[in-house]
């Protein structure tokens, strides 16, 4: 591709579009930036990049602009059906997304994670496993750090850890990664894929330019994920908890064992893997199946293991309160991811849920809710909240309080929960309909429970 002298329309000017922008204008390209967000909406950090760099198009996405234009970049929160993608298609101007901008001046080795839930705990802990082995690490995408910021700084023989979401997957041409997971799949963002088959189609993109030489890691415990394997030209290396495997890396009793070319060898005990719960052992072992393709030492991977204590947002423990521990688990975007915090409450628990409206069915969730003997009450906030609300009555759970904010849905689980017991803010819903992001999300909650008044 060559960017010289271009004009690129860069759709979004968030993450992703500024730091499509700063990379396009290093080549040399013309971009030109544009958000249907009006200028306030931004900080003052862009509006000095806007001065310096490029002349802003705001308030629309204005398809009068793509006639001179010789390439669009569109942000992952661009749909593949936005007019403006379409209107591109029309008129033959070339269109990528940004991950595929970045990719294609990217320097170093890229492995890429993708899946329903898990990807931030795996990239983050990929990072640590990639750092205590002494190579060179970027860890970015999905996670919040644009692919492109990466590409900026990234040099041969660099090990480029991304988290790719079903979003960034959508506008992909070349993208290829030297290794690619796929850690699950579940119901998620169906009001912007429609279909569980178009969500399924789009996560295996993430395979779609590897050969026999490179590697698919995938979940043999997911019937979905499991049957991927027979559709894509690469080598595959399973994990599994449930099963033993010939390749790959699997659960016997409670040992995580490696088995590659033949050779079996022991890499921890599960028990000595720090962070907790059933779906972490899967993340951990996803990893450990990457790290040791990359001949990492399983003594590095153990150590690592033992030491890694998680991500932020993440079934994170914020602060106990006359007795009562609140617990973030913004990062609860969807059913799945919700049900794994709620598997791993032990202490009476009232939780908080609700949010922007992705169409999701609530109903396995509010059974969770209804059968889990830990969940004695739940607050619900948000978008959805009218929703969870027939959907936990349809399961015989009337133990429901509404609440207008975040801030008032804390003060109500607070004085609700017992001494002992814990809050938990796990959504299972996106945050758009109140918050930034999830991390805004997570963050306004513990600045929340940070302000409560301990009376102890
Ligand atoms: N916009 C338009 N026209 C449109 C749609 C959006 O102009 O038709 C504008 C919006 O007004 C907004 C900007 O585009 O100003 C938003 O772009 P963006 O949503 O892509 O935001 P970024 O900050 O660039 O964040 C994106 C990812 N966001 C999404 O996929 C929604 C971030 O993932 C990612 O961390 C970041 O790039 C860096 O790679 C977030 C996410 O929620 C965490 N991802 C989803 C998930 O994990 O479930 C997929």
């Amino acid at each position: 591709m060559i960017f010289k002298n271009t004009r690129v329309l860069v759709i979004g000017m968030a993450r992703s579009g500024i730091a499509a922008a700063a990379l396009l204008l290093r080549e040399g390209a013309v971009p030109l930036l544009n958000d249907t967000k009006p200028l306030d909406a931004f900080g003052h950090d862009l509006d000095a990049f806007l001065h310096t760099a490029c002349e802003p198009h705001l308030g629309e996405n204005p398809l009068d602009l793509l006639p001179g234009c010789g390439l669009v970049v569109i942000s992952p929160g661009v749909p593949i059906d936005a007019p403006v993608v379409k209107k591109a298609n029309e008129l033959g101007v070339p269109l990528i997304g940004e991950m595929e901008l970045a990719f294609s001046l990217l320097k170093g080795t890229v492995i890429a994670v993708t899946g329903t839930n898990g990807k931030t705990t795996t990239v983050t802990l990929l990072g640590e496993l990639f750092r205590n082995a002494g190579h060179t690490v970027h860890v970015g995408g999905n996670i919040g750090y644009p692919l492109s910021a990466i590409a900026m700084d990234s040099r041969e023989g660099d090990s480029v850890i991304t988290e790719v979401s079903s979003f960034q997957l959508e506008s992909i041409q070349s993208f290829h990664p030297q290794t690619a997971a796929i850690l699950n799949i579940t119901e998620d963002h169906l009001n912007r894929h429609h279909t569980m088959n178009a969500y399924i189609a789009l996560k295996q993109r993430v395979f779609e330019n590897q050969s026999h030489n490179d590697l698919a890691v995938l979940n043999f415990d997911d019937v979905v994920v499991r049957r991927m394997a027979e559709n894509i030209p690469s080598k595959v290396a399973w994990f599994s908890r449930l099963s033993t495997v010939d390749s790959g890396v699997y659960l016997q009793g409670e040992t995580v064992i490696s088995v590659l070319g033949g050779n079996v060898t022991p890499v921890c005990k599960a028990s000595e893997i720090r962070i907790p719960g059933p779906h972490n052992l899967e993340n951990a072992m996803a990893a450990t199946a990457i790290a040791l393709a990359h001949g990492i030492a399983p003594e590095v991977i153990r150590h690592t293991l033992m030491t890694f204590a998680g991500v932020e947002h993440r079934i994170e423990t914020v602060r106990t309160v006359n007795g009562v521990t609140y617990i973030n688990d913004s990062k609860g975007t969807n059913v799945a991811s919700t049900l794994k915090a709620i598997q791993s409450m032990t202490t009476p628990t009232v939780i908080i849920l609700g949010g922007y409206d992705k169409h999701t069915d609530f109903c396995e969730l509010t059974a969770a809710v209804a059968q889990t003997s830990e969940i004695e009450h739940a607050v619900l906030i948000g978008e959805t909240a009218e929703q969870i609300e027939t959907s936990l009555v349809q399961n015989g759970f009337q133990a429901f309080t509404h609440a207008q904010s975040l801030h008032e849905a804390v003060e109500k689980a607070g004085e609700l929960a017992v001494p002992g017991g814990a809050v938990l803010f796990s959504p299972a819903c996106a945050s758009f309909d109140m918050f930034r992001d999830y991390e805004h999300r997570g963050a306004v909650f513990k600045e929340i429970v940070s302000r409560l008044n301990d009376m102890d």
